[in-house]
């Protein structure tokens, strides 16, 4: 039974309706709506049929969700995606090192990382997996409609991937989404492992999508077959034959990269999570660095007790059919007033009283976090401990009072719950101060603002328990363990600078649009060099989350000052680029060539068009501004 309905004005229905079949026509991209002349040459929508940007804005109030209740539900566990029993033979047809697209395989390029290196990787690969992105009904809600969502398994989020450091891995993503779309959406897929270090032509590069229409080899493809290494950094250059073990990367996540699209399919759910082990970050609190976690001592592949991935996401309902709803003309960025923690809005979760590690991970669409740990009574700011920025554990624990995240940014912290009593009940309140998808409101002096305590959206309750199952075996933070160092810093061959700039309604980098075929190359980087990278806010008053693939970057400085210390003196593949700033990131490009996109991850700014595409060549360019 569903809560009361939230009604729309005549107007707010008309522009959504208008939209909507703009939208099923496949006429919502720029250059449809400019033959039409329904878009202006400032970029805004012409005022008719009720279609004007404007129009939609003033009764924008209206656009809200249906009601829901908060904390009916407990916080659900994506599964673990296991891999195939019998290898390569439960694969049909067989992988293969050049791509299969007679067989309907959607690659174009050969799997370089067994071509390059000798016998450094076997073929296959010792793990198999296959998974099917389909559409599914998932509940998000009791008070709401099952939600008709794209999915991997009939999961979103998907399942999460354990994997382990020096054991590689094929993924066949299978492509059975609909034709038909519900709306928004384009059922053509480029899966991209978000910050693994992963060659070219298995990342999930934006244009790397199947089936292409405009490919007649891959037309009609349905499979395409990502090969993840799982290998660190220098395996092949400054640190052979494994690789820098400071390079280890720990929480990651994958989604749809589908250039022009990228928002839709994720919004409608193409993400999930991939966490990477070794002998130190073990998955198990009685081995290497003792971090929170037990581990079913038989199965690789089983949920990790106390060790649990928080993904966040904000939507949109549908306020008269609760149905997800999706505003394809807001290229500002969209916010959601429904708040998802593991894919269930406004979830609960019982915890023993010990330590847990939490990966929290914002997925977007475009919404900035700043997470407190509060009783909304006497402590709003329970302090916490910080152990990971992005994929990369931090040089040692930081304590701190809430974590600050952009899209598609993780922090990994640690909450020890045997400091409160059996019954008290905890959330985590989403304090900071974001009104539209700019980005959050700025105090004057301060980059950032948040709300008083109370007054942000508690997203995630815990009400702790009285009985532990697992006496906790963990190092506690307040000793200070010490994690991997901070890896050396030659000096770079060559700065560049690069400007996310907003012109026209279109979001750009250095006064460059990505161009819907991919196929403009901005600048070419040196394999196994090293570069410094200015990244420069020219948008006044918006903020952008850059994320640049394949190696993580060192924060040099923000905004002039330089970073020594704190919870950003770490490793990181997502940085968030505030009001006005100019920051200096410090790169590596090992072991593997190919193409990569750096790019807003606002996925509204990245669809339109805030990237660039970056090549790794054996001489690399010299464009200090490309
Ligand atoms: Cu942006």
């Amino acid at each position: 039974m569903y809560l009361l309905k939230h009604r729309w004005s005549r107007l707010t229905r008309n522009a959504w309706r208008n939209r909507q079949e703009l939208i099923g026509a496949q006429m919502h991209r720029r250059r449809e709506l400019l033959k039409l002349g329904l878009l202006g040459g400032a970029g805004y929508l012409l005022a008719k049929h009720g279609l004007s940007t404007r129009a939609f804005a003033a009764v924008q109030g209206d656009l809200k969700s249906p009601p829901t209740r908060a904390f009916i539900d407990p916080l659900p566990i994506m599964p673990i995606k296991r891999p195939l029993a019998n290898g390569v033979l439960d694969l049909s047809p067989a992988p293969t090192i050049a791509p299969n697209n007679a067989g309907g395989e959607g690659r174009t390029r050969p799997h370089q990382a067994f071509l390059n290196f000798g016998n450094r990787f076997t073929f296959p690969p010792p793990k198999v997996f296959e998974i099917v992105q389909r559409a599914a009904a998932v509940t998000v809600s009791p008070d709401l409609p099952a939600q008709n969502l794209w999915t991997f398994d009939g999961f979103s989020p998907g399942p999460t991937y354990h994997a382990r450091y020096g054991e590689g891995m094929l993924v066949r993503n299978r492509n059975q989404l609909p034709a038909d779309n519900g709306g928004f959406g384009i059922p053509q897929v480029s899966t991209h492992l978000h910050n693994l270090h992963t060659p070219s032509e298995s990342d999930g590069f934006p244009g790397d999508y199947f089936p292409n229409p405009e490919n007649p080899a891959i037309a009609n493809a349905t499979f395409y077959d990502h090969h993840y290494p799982n290998v660190l950094a220098g395996f092949s250059s400054t640190h052979q034959p494994n690789g820098d073990v400071n390079e280890s990367l720990s929480t990651l996540w994958y989604h749809d990269h589908r250039v022009a699209f990228t928002a839709q399919n994720v919004y409608k759910g193409l993400a999930g999570m991939y966490f990477l082990f070794n002998e130190f970050d073990t998955g198990d609190e009685t081995t290497g660095f003792h971090l929170p976690g037990r581990r079913d001592p038989n199965d690789f592949y089983a949920p990790v007790k106390y060790d649990v991935p928080l993904f966040l996401s904000d939507r949109i309902f549908d306020g008269e059919t609760g149905a997800l709803f999706f505003d394809l003309f807001d290229t500002d960025g969209i916010l959601g007033d429904k708040f998802l923690v593991n894919g269930v809005i406004q979830p609960y979760m019982e915890v023993e009283p010990r330590r847990y590690r939490f990966r929290v991970h914002d997925g977007g669409p475009s919404r900035f976090y700043q997470l407190f740990l509060t009783d909304q009574g006497a402590n709003t700011s329970i302090p916490f401990w910080q152990i990971a920025n992005d994929g990369n554990l931090l040089p040692t624990p930081i304590q701190v009072t809430s974590v600050l995240l952009g899209v598609a940014e993780r922090m990994d912290i640690i909450i020890d719950f045997s400091k409160f009593k059996p019954g008290t009940v905890l959330y985590f309140e989403n304090r900071i101060n974001q009104i539209d998808g700019r980005g959050p409101v700025a105090n004057a002096g301060a980059p950032l603002a948040t709300v008083p305590p109370g007054q942000g959206t508690p997203i995630l309750k815990f009400i702790v328990g009285s009985t532990v199952t697992f006496p906790d075996a963990s190092t506690d933070p307040v000793n200070k363990p010490k994690y991997y160092a901070l890896p050396a810093r030659p000096l770079p061959r060559i700065t560049r600078t690069l400007q996310f700039e907003r012109e026209l309604d279109t979001w750009m980098v250095n006064g460059k649009a990505f161009p819907d075929a991919a196929d403009v190359v901005h600048f070419r980087v040196r394999k196994n060099s090293a570069e410094q990278w200015n990244l420069a806010n020219n948008s006044g008053g918006w903020m952008h989350p850059i994320h640049i693939h394949f190696e993580e970057f060192r924060l040099i400085n923000r905004n002039g000052v330089a970073v020594n210390s704190g919870f950003e003196f770490s490793r990181k593949d997502v940085l968030r680029v505030q009001h006005g700033e100019l920051n200096s990131v410090f790169f590596r490009f090992r072991d593997f060539e190919g193409r990569y996109p750096l790019h807003c991850h606002n996925l509204l700014h990245e669809d339109h068009a805030m990237m660039m595409r970056w090549d790794i060549d054996a001489t690399g360019d010299n464009l200090r501004e490309p």
